[in-house]
């Protein structure tokens, strides 16, 4: 008799390790430890019922979305918080700590394929990492979802998984100690608290981690996307400033608080991971200038800085002792900084003039400057970041690449503005390269295999992409039209043009009719995209004022004559003398996005979907309204009825044949055959059908799960029977 090692995981899913000698493993068992094993065999052959699916491809009815939510459900039950749709990980946060990131797990996922573990963020990063190994292509794993729904803490623990695992040396210990400092760093920065979660990144993140040809991390890049500046200088009632302001207050020094006029809070801030604070402070040590200058920002503009003076209403600063403070840590001249602050320069007739400013203008242009200091000085830290990461070793310059994306899904809020837009404008590309590329990557896989392509129907958002960022005639062309054009322009001219321009495009809505009646449901002051996840309304107030993202030119002055190390860094002269104005926000962003698809174009992607089960950040909770519209939005059905178009299984002949070849006399114990032929013959002597199944040069493909589930089926029965038999002092094959 064998020794029998059997491995039940905690999903309720059985791993068989392949039997020896070619024997099938599961007959083995049963003869070893027929009672206990049997127990378990037999509650595994339940576990289909009790856990769901482990991969939604193989749900029967899987066009329904009941159906999808409802293998969710049963799963994120048993705390089973990860199913694939093909290669797809769709990852639920359970809002608990799961004993499933330990060293053992990583190691169980090391060099595993995709379909022998239970699906698992580690399974995303492994099978990225080998296929990079392997093949020799760079990867991308690309995270989505909305606010609070776990893409960080995912992208975290693909960081981890890379940093325990992969091969190391002394200098590459520096790199993944490095890589995996500068999250803190930039959570310190660019992470605040707000009512959907206590860490919410406030900005787009993409970072390729770079390996040598030992397949070891040696060196790291991170591109940066859309800060929430706005956070700078507003909070919705229950949020928060970024981190930093408070870490800074709370652990700072005494003698560096003094030095920068801090005072220690009397409020108790609520910190979400206290020890790290210092620990962060002290990595963040060499930006303490940076931090200065935005701190002092923040604590020394509040609102009593202004007041009205004169009788023309307008402002003037009433503490010197504040903005003489202020002036020596911003590195510039106080005097001079005070007329940029409450005074605008206005060129007329060739001549220079300073008009005053109102409370109302100074409190704004307060407020650009914060927001400009702020986001300039994170750009200029993630830059000294990736300075420090740059792979530096000459001798081997060629290396391979893995990004990751942890972007911001898709936004549908009561009230959206411009930073929906954009949010949502980058989902649409983001849904349009996965169309590309998945089914890209599926036409490949037939074409290699020698196997017919059927075009497989799917919504094309495309043309949503183009509404959005044309030349000339998308929304974005149209809103810095209205932006640039002088005289009377507004965010309703601006809507207006956008009537006359693409009123008649069938993704996009506004309360105007066609026959000049109006849409009473429609606000005034809003249009409707029809996204491919779903409708939004957007309203077009403070669109033009946000794609400006104006400094006026005098506080632009001010900054470039700054003496403070980091300022001269962030401002430059140039943008003075340069007399084309800087791109508007949105022109920026899209050409960032364009060259992120670039990117994520050259490599190969793995995709992980996350989704929040509910909003009050409680473990167990299963909020159905709430996952039904994450599944919508992150475009979930689209996605299984893509991979569904074609083939919703395939498995390498051997794989297949060692698995199923006691199902065939022919097979049994060992097909000595081309293994084309042993799958044929095993499959046609299961009785499958034409159409339910094509064999390709290595794999065989099959269309429908029932097959599939059927020939599992009568796999289990055969256990049963076999096992019984062997008991008996069966020897042959009956
Ligand atoms: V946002 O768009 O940046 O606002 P994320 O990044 O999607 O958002 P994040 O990863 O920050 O969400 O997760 C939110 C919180 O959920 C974390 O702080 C954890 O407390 C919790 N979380 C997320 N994923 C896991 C997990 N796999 N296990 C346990 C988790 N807790
Ligand atoms: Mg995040």
């Amino acid at each position: 008799m064998m020794e029998l090692k059997i491995q039940l995981i905690p999903t309720g899913e059985i791993i068989l390790p392949p039997g020896k000698n070619g024997e099938n493993f599961c007959h083995n068992c049963k003869v070893v430890a027929s009672d206990g094993v049997r127990a378990m065999m037999e509650s595994a052959l339940t576990a289909r019922d009790r856990v769901g699916v482990q991969d939604f491809v193989l749900l029967e009815n899987y066009t329904s979305e009941a159906a999808f939510i409802e293998n969710l459900r049963k799963r994120f039950k048993e705390n089973l918080i990860y199913t694939y749709i093909g290669s797809v990980l769709v990852s639920v946060n359970p809002y608990k700590d799961l004993e499933i990131y330990t060293k053992n797990h990583m190691e169980r996922y090391r060099g595993v394929n995709f379909y022998e573990v239970s699906p698992h963020i580690y399974a995303v990063a492994d099978n990225s990492y080998r296929s990079m190994r392997t093949e020799g292509k760079d990867q991308c794993i690309l995270i989505s979802g909305e606010s609070g729904a776990g893409k960080t803490e995912a992208s975290k623990k693909i960081l981890q998984y890379y940093a325990i695992t992969c091969p190391a040396s002394e200098q590459v210990q520096t790199v993944k100690d490095r890589l995996l400092q500068s999250n803190p760093v930039l959570e310190a920065f660019g992470n605040a608290k707000t009512l959907r979660n206590d860490n919410s990144s406030r900005f787009g993140k993409y970072m390729d981690i770079q390996f040598d040809f030992k397949g070891a991390p040696v060196g790291g890049h991170i591109i940066n996307y859309l800060l929430e500046k706005s956070r700078v200088v507003h909070q919705n009632h229950g949020e928060r400033n970024f981190h930093i302001f408070y870490q800074l207050i709370e652990g700072g020094e005494e003698d560096l608080l003094r030095r920068l006029g801090l005072e220690r809070s009397p409020l108790q801030y609520q910190y979400l991971v206290k020890c790290l604070i210092r620990s962060v402070f002290i990595n963040c040590i060499y930006v303490i200038k940076a931090l200065r200058i935005s701190d002092s920002h923040n604590s020394y503009f509040p609102f009593s800085v202004f007041c009205y003076g004169g009788e023309e209403g307008s402002a003037c600063i009433t503490s010197d002792t504040q903005i003489k403070y202020l002036a020596r840590l911003l590195g510039v001249n106080g005097s001079v900084l005070t007329e940029a602050l409450t005074h605008k320069k206005i060129i007329a007739k060739g001549e220079e003039l300073m008009s005053p400013l109102n409370l109302e203008q100074a409190s704004s242009a307060r407020d650009a400057l914060s927001k400009a200091v702020y986001g300039r000085t994170f750009t200029w830290l993630v830059n000294k970041i990736n300075a420090s990461l740059a792979y530096t070793d000459d001798s081997h310059k060629h290396y391979s690449v893995i990004g990751l994306l942890d972007i911001y899904g898709f936004e549908v809020f009561q009230h959206n503005s411009f930073e929906q837009f954009c949010i949502n404008y980058c989902n649409e590309k983001l849904q349009q390269l996965f169309i590309e590329l998945t089914l890209k990557s599926e036409q490949e896989e037939y074409e290699a295999e020698g196997i017919t392509w059927e075009p497989v129907q799917y919504f094309n958002n495309k043309i949503i992409c183009d509404l959005v960022e044309e030349k000339f005639k998308g929304i974005i062309s149209i809103l810095d039209e209205e932006c640039l054009r002088p005289g009377d322009a507004s965010d309703f001219t601006f809507l207006e043009k956008l009537e006359d321009t693409v009123g008649g495009h069938p993704h996009f809505v506004t309360h105007k009719l066609a026959d000049g009646k109006t849409r009473k449901v429609m606000g005034r002051e809003e249009f409707r995209l029809l996204h491919y996840a779903g409708e939004v309304n957007y309203n077009v107030n403070g669109f033009l004022d946000k794609n400006n993202d104006l400094l006026f030119r005098n506080l632009k002055e001010v900054m470039v004559m700054s003496e403070n190390n980091i300022l001269t860094q962030c401002f430059d002269r140039e943008e003075l003398s340069d007399k084309k104005r800087p791109d508007t926000a949105a022109t920026q962003f899209k050409a960032s996005l364009a060259k992120l698809m670039e990117i994520l174009m050259s490599k190969e992607p793995s995709y992980v979907r996350c989704i929040k089960p509910n909003d009050s950040k409680q473990a167990g909770r299963f909020d159905e309204v709430l996952i039904r519209h994450q599944v919508k939005y992150l475009g979930l059905m689209e996605n299984l009825r893509v991979r569904r178009a074609g083939f919703a299984y395939r498995r390498r002949y051997e794989v297949f044949l060692q698995r199923y070849k006691s199902l065939c006399p022919d097979t049994w114990p060992n097909w000595q055959g081309k293994l084309a032929d042993g799958v044929s013959t095993l499959v046609k002597h299961l009785g499958y059908k034409p159409e339910e199944y094509k064999l390709g040069r290595s794999k065989i493909f099959i269309r429908f799960p029932k097959t599939l589930f059927a020939t599992e089926d009568a796999l289990e029965t055969r256990k049963h029977s076999l096992a019984t038999k062997l008991q008996a002092g069966w020897k042959g094959y009956s």
